[in-house]
């Protein structure tokens, strides 16, 4: 088995639309003038780092936005013209809902099982139904599209999303899987339940119910030896960790969190130490030591923890880390600990960072065997060697503007310019019709 990051590229009109309350960086940077274009190639020198640590990188496209069938649904009529027209009136909002580049975060794409956990030796997919946040919740379907167009293969299953509100799903952001010689654990954590009385955090919402981390692990037949669904703190939400990623990461027989990451999080400490032995490394760091509004401004455990070779591991991390002093000591404790983690590498993603996705929301983790992988090729040109990464540069560069107001998604000829950019871009992916606008039906 070889994980495989998969990154969204990042959309035509990514925008700061001020649309996630609880992502204090999608609030501060709301209105603010964004660049596409600097956004994608950041995003592209991402990819092309982890592939040249040795690490394998694939790609998911951007969705079509904005998305003209929402704004129909939404009871607009008209040419798509005058829809856009009538989507920006008044404050634009049902506009900006439309218009979000949000697909580009694939770690909150779908949760994935390995073929290795599952009862039925199959790779489980469960798109994200996304449905506490409206301009996120219209990603599912071509998600989920996509994610059959791509793992076609017997060895996979692509689930339909959960439906909506009770069982409300972000997909792996709130998904880790941890593994040594002694054992696999899969943490299913959530925000809230939907039934019966839990804490709950005051201010901001919490996304994930533990509803629907239940029923991913029972569609994705894990077994309830290596499933633990622990609650993200309540705490740690309205500090602003709207994801379990915001405030921990692992990978393998690593571990790091903050204090705020989880509710009981000794017990949860102690529990994985005697399922897993004491070769499980844990780092946990306080808030005494890491204030938890540093965690949240420079997103030091939103990181890409990569295995790159013989079981040594390295982070990539935004470069806000760097700049942070709690963070940056945090880091680069973990780097000298003499555990699994050696070296941390500093990127810069500011352009995501200011929406509230670093790193390691942009990628979604897919384990696969050779097999598996050969099955995945064979369908897609997905995996993002030097000739495709010199196509996406190209691409890019070709149709994506560099500057872009909340004004500017007023434009029908920015919703042009993004069809015909994806239009050519399922070409040169070899995906097929992806798209609505390309004739595929909806839902
Ligand atoms: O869902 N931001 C995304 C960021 C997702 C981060 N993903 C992970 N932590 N895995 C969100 O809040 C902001 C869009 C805007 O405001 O324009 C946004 O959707």
């Amino acid at each position: 088995m070889r994980e495989v990051q998969f990154d969204g590229l990042v959309g035509g009109t990514h925008n700061y639309g001020g649309l996630s309350a609880g992502n204090v960086a999608s609030t501060a940077h709301g209105g603010k003038e964004s660049n596409p274009r600097g956004a994608a190639l950041q995003g592209l020198d991402k990819m092309k780092f982890v592939r040249d640590l040795g690490v394998l990188q694939a790609v998911f496209p951007p969705h079509q936005r904005p998305h003209l069938p929402t704004l129909r649904a939404l009871g607009l009529r008209g040419s798509d013209e005058e829809m856009i027209s009538a989507a920006a009136s008044g404050d634009a909002q049902l506009l900006r809902l439309a218009s979000s580049a949000s697909a580009m975060w694939t770690a909150n794409a779908a949760t994935v099982t390995p073929s290795c956990d599952a009862a039925d030796g199959k790779t489980h997919f469960t798109p994200a139904n996304l449905s506490e946040m409206f301009h996120r919740s219209i990603e599912a379907p071509v998600t989920t599209r996509l994610l059959r167009t791509i793992f076609a293969g017997d060895g996979f299953v692509v689930h339909d999303p959960l439906p909506p509100n009770q069982f409300a799903d972000e997909g792996a952001a709130n998904h880790t899987r941890l593994s040594t010689a002694k054992g696999t654990v899969h943490l299913f954590a959530w925000g809230r339940a939907a039934f019966g009385k839990r804490a709950k955090p005051k201010h901001y919402p919490a996304r994930q119910t533990l509803e629907a981390s239940e029923a991913i692990a029972r569609r994705h037949q894990v077994s309830a030896e290596m499933a633990r669904f622990p609650q993200q703190h309540p705490g740690g939400i309205d500090a602003g960790g709207f994801h379990t990623d915001v405030l921990a990461v692992g990978n393998e027989r690593f571990l790091m969190l903050h204090e705020l990451a989880f509710l009981g999080k000794n017990g949860l400490v102690d529990d994985l130490k005697k399922a897993l032995g004491e070769e499980l490394a844990v780092m946990a760091v306080s808030d005494a030591e890491l204030p938890v509004k540093s965690a949240i401004a420079a997103y030091p455990f939103n990181s890409q923890v990569l295995t790159v070779g013989d079981g040594e591991m390295c982070i990539v991390a935004p470069e806000d880390a760097k700049e942070d002093p709690h963070a940056h000591a945090f880091l680069e404790k973990v780097a000298a600990s003499g555990g699994p983690v050696k070296k941390v590498h500093y990127l810069d993603v500011r352009q995501s960072m200011h929406n509230g996705g670093g790193p390691a929301c942009l990628r979604l983790r897919v384990p696969l065997s050779d097999a598996e992988r050969s099955q995945v090729a064979s369908s897609a040109r997905v995996f993002f060697d030097e000739a495709l990464e010199r196509d996406l540069r190209a691409w890019v560069e070709k149709h994506y503007r560099d500057k872009l107001v909340s004004d500017d998604l007023r434009d029908p000829k920015l919703a042009r310019e993004t069809m015909t950019a994806l239009d050519e871009l399922t070409k040169l992916l070899r995906l097929g019709n992806l798209y609505d606008f390309q004739g595929v039906a909806s839902g």
